[in-house]
């Protein structure tokens, strides 16, 4: 292992702030600043400072375990293994490889989603996969093919903010989640530009804003369609870009002139003069940006609501522009590079669509299988892990923590109980890992090689600084031992590098195109941005954002093509969009309610989110004591008014009743939430479990849930 300091990424959040790794004479690392990553300089927040403490055996997993009973007992690892491919050969003799779930998580490295996704489809046959970046950014991710051809997060790297003129950030709270990003937005007002802030809470985030809009949740999609109509009532249409660069504008335009100012505000509760005012501001710069990340997001409507937000962006003229342009915040660690690579229930890897002829001849070659033999497209999140003990009767779940972080949480909890056979892979024992039949321990982020991709679209990786602990085993390692006792010998190695080198081939020519990147440039340059095409069959610069899903030139081999290396590509569309036309598309999209309005029995609308301290379900979080000392536990925030009708006080143990179940948790009484809504945040099980409440209400193109609102009834925990 090394003796100096190792540089790498976080393991948490998609910002992957670069940090260093130094050995301790005592055994263990710590973490030391690394100032060259330009994205956080250095900086870090208490997560990723802390991140060493889950390192330590005292909280994690060090040996498989099995059921036995009402308990999980120590196993060896053969026992285990043998075990798990045992019964999934019963099952799918039994029941077909359908039966057969998988779950993956945006958490995972490139390396593990990629080969997850191989193995479903390749070991297990079954098509009934998806993985948890479902409810995540799959909205905005299904709006961005929609428009632009092409889903990355940012099509521009962070840097550029500082130079625009203004920003609009529609539900992001990234002083809470992104803390070190806050620094792009501080530069981006000292340099004169201004930053407006849509939340129905004012979070720290919107403390910096220059404006804050406060709207009713669920509502961003009638917010933006009445700022469209202002763009077009006030002739702050850019008609020179709209005609060259788009198409559908006639439709688009038609739509959102239904959405009268004083119609919105009634919706939307943002005054006539603050949509006036947001126009103006994000109208008179030359170059502006709208960034999104959960708020709009997580709505059964999250991906016509961000089309609504591309649509004023196209509008104006300000997308595939410098310094201007529409983009999601994507949020784990690897969630740009987890939703390219397989593991989501419609895809191949490179973005490739599992519908799409050429795609399955393509990585059927490269799989070494017949392209008929991978199973087609299958449930989204939600409704897989609703199917399991159904005809869905085993799962495999590599990097997610559903029974606190899924909605319906206590229904999903159910189905999991469900199940003839659950098998978790975790790093501790999550509530998850808890139900499993077999649990299985594994390496993380500093054990471990493995590449991520940021929500820049920043390919990066992550380096090895220390050896797991005896008893632990990597993700690959699973993999391959599982393939192996399911009769596939070949083609699931455990070194990270000889997958990613498969990954490259598998993705090459494909719209998240990484053949021209190698572990050797990595470690070299400070991340790539894709698309980087392999060098013999790059195109010069071609950094024009365009998207070929052609197959292949040429097996981008070891790497060293003839060529010179592609640059990557840090922003996209400056000269087309990735459309077989090359103009964005506007899409036109009306207003409509949440799935679930209030009424008289549940009055008030829940959203949900998150603090600074903790992480997701908390699984890693909850068991890092400084973390847990700064945030150690659930609760409800609420407007004076609210508290007062029901009579709460600050502290005391506040019901929130949902038509799925009931969540206690102690008030926090702040007029920073608006006095309809109430907040908790969801990084907790048991009785303040948020996701007890929430409402699985699907988007109809993206899949994604209504995490965002819900009807609630609210009331001191003793009536
Ligand atoms: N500390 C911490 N950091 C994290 C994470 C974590 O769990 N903890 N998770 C990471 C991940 S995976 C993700 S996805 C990101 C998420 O990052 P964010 O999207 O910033 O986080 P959230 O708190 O889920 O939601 C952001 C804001 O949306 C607001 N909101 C709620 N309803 C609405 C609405 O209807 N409209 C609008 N406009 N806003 C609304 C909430 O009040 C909240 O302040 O954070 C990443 N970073
Ligand atoms: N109410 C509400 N619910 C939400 C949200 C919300 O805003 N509101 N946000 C949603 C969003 S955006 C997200 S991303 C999800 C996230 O929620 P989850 O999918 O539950 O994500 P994590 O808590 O990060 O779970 C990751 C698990 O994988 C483990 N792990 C970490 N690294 C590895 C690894 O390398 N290999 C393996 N095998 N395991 C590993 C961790 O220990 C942990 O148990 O929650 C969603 N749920
Ligand atoms: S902001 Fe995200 S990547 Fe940076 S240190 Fe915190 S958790 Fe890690
Ligand atoms: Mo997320």
């Amino acid at each position: 292992m090394p003796t100096t300091s190792t540089p790498t990424h976080c393991p948490y959040c998609a910002l992957q702030c670069g940090m260093a790794l130094s050995p301790l004479p005592t055994g263990g690392v710590e973490v030391v600043e690394r100032a060259d990553f330009p994205v956080n300089r250095g900086a870090l927040c208490g997560k990723g400072r802390t991140a060493p403490a889950l390192l330590s055996s005292r909280v994690r997993l060090t040996s498989p375990l099995v059921r036995s009973g009402d308990s999980l007992v120590p196993a060896g690892w053969d026992e285990a293994l043998d075990r798990i491919a045992g019964r999934l050969g019963r099952i799918r003799d039994e029941h077909g490889p359908d039966a057969l779930g998988v779950f993956g998580g945006g958490g995972l490295t490139n390396e593990k989603a990629y080969a997850l996704g191989k193995f479903a489809r390749v070991v297990l046959g079954t098509s009934q996969i998806d993985y948890n970046g479902r409810f995540c950014m799959s909205s905005a991710a299904a709006a961005g093919v929609k428009a632009f051809g092409l889903d990355r997060g940012l099509p521009f790297p962070l840097e550029d903010i500082p130079r625009s003129g203004c920003v609009i950030l529609v539900g992001s709270n990234l002083a809470e989640t992104m803390p070190p990003s806050l620094r792009f937005f501080s530069e981006l007002r000292e340099n004169g530009g201004t930053l407006i802030v849509v939340d129905p809470r004012r979070t720290r985030t919107a403390e910096q804003a220059d404006l804050h809009l406060m709207p009713r949740p669920g509502t961003d999609l009638a917010l933006a369609l009445g700022l469209l109509h202002l763009i077009v009532a006030e002739g702050r249409v850019d008609e020179e870009y709209v005609r060259e660069r788009t198409t559908g504008w006639e439709e688009a335009r038609a739509a959102a002139m239904a959405h009268w100012p004083e119609y919105v505000e009634r919706i939307t509760g943002v005054s006539v003069p603050q949509l006036r005012e947001t126009v103006r501001l994000f109208c008179e710069p030359e170059a502006a940006m709208v960034l999104t990340a959960r708020g709009p997001e997580q709505q059964s409507k999250g991906t016509d609501t961000v089309g609504a937000w591309i649509n004023l962006c196209l509008a104006t003229g300000r997308a595939g522009r410098p310094l201007s342009g529409y983009g999601c915040l994507t949020g784990q660690g690897n969630g740009q590079g987890g939703r390219e690579h397989g593991q989501k229930a419609d895809q191949l890897p490179g973005y490739r669509k599992l519908d799409d002829p050429a795609a399955r001849r393509h990585v059927a070659e490269v799989w070494g299988v017949d392209p008929d033999s991978l199973p087609g497209p299958g449930r989204s999140a939600y409704e897989l892990l609703d199917a399991l003990g159904g005809d869905v009767r085993s799962l495999l779940l590599m990097g997610s923590n559903p029974v606190v972080s899924a909605p319906h949480a206590s229904h999903v909890e159910e189905r999991l109980r469900s199940l003839d056979l659950l098998v978790v892979c975790d790093v501790v024992l999550s509530e998850t890992a808890a139900l499993a039949d077999v649990v299985l321990p594994v390496t993380q982020w500093a054990e471990e090689t493995g590449t991520t991709t940021s929500l820049e679209g920043r390919v990066l990786l992550r380096r090895q600084a220390i050896s797991p602990p005896d008893g632990v085993r990597s993700d690959l390692e699973v993999l391959r031992e599982l393939a192996a006792r399911l009769g596939v010998e070949k083609g699931f190695p455990a070194d990270p590098e000889e997958v990613f080198e498969e990954l490259r081939r598998a993705s090459a020519g494909g719209i998240a195109d990484y053949s021209g990147i190698t572990y050797g440039r990595l470690a070299a340059e400070n991340g790539v941005f894709w698309p980087c095409p392999a060098p013999a069959e790059a195109p010069g610069n071609g950094a024009d954002g365009s998207a070929r899903d052609a197959e292949p030139a040429r097996d981008p081999g070891s790497g060293s093509g003839s060529g010179p290396d592609h640059p990557g590509t840090p922003r996209l569309f400056l000269d087309r969009f990735a459309t077989p036309d090359g103009r964005a598309r506007f899409v036109p999209v009306t207003h409509r309610p949440v799935a679930e309005e209030p009424d008289d029995d549940y009055p008030v609308l829940l959203t949900t989110g998150r603090v600074v301290a903790q992480y997701q379900s908390g699984a890693q979080t909850r068991r890092v004591d400084e973390l847990n000392a700064a945030a150690p536990g659930p609760f409800v925030e609420l407007h004076p008014r609210l508290a007062a009708r029901i009579g709460a006080a600050e502290g005391d143990p506040v019901s929130v009743v949902s038509r799925r179940g009931r969540a206690v948790a102690p008030a926090r009484i702040t007029t920073g939430i608006r006095p309809d809504t109430v907040f908790m945040p969801f990084h907790w099980p048991g009785e303040g479990r948020a996701n007890t409440l929430t409402n699985p209400a699907l988007d109809p193109t993206s899949r994604m849930p209504e995490f965002k609102v819900c009807a609630v009834r609210v009331e001191t925990a003793e009536s």
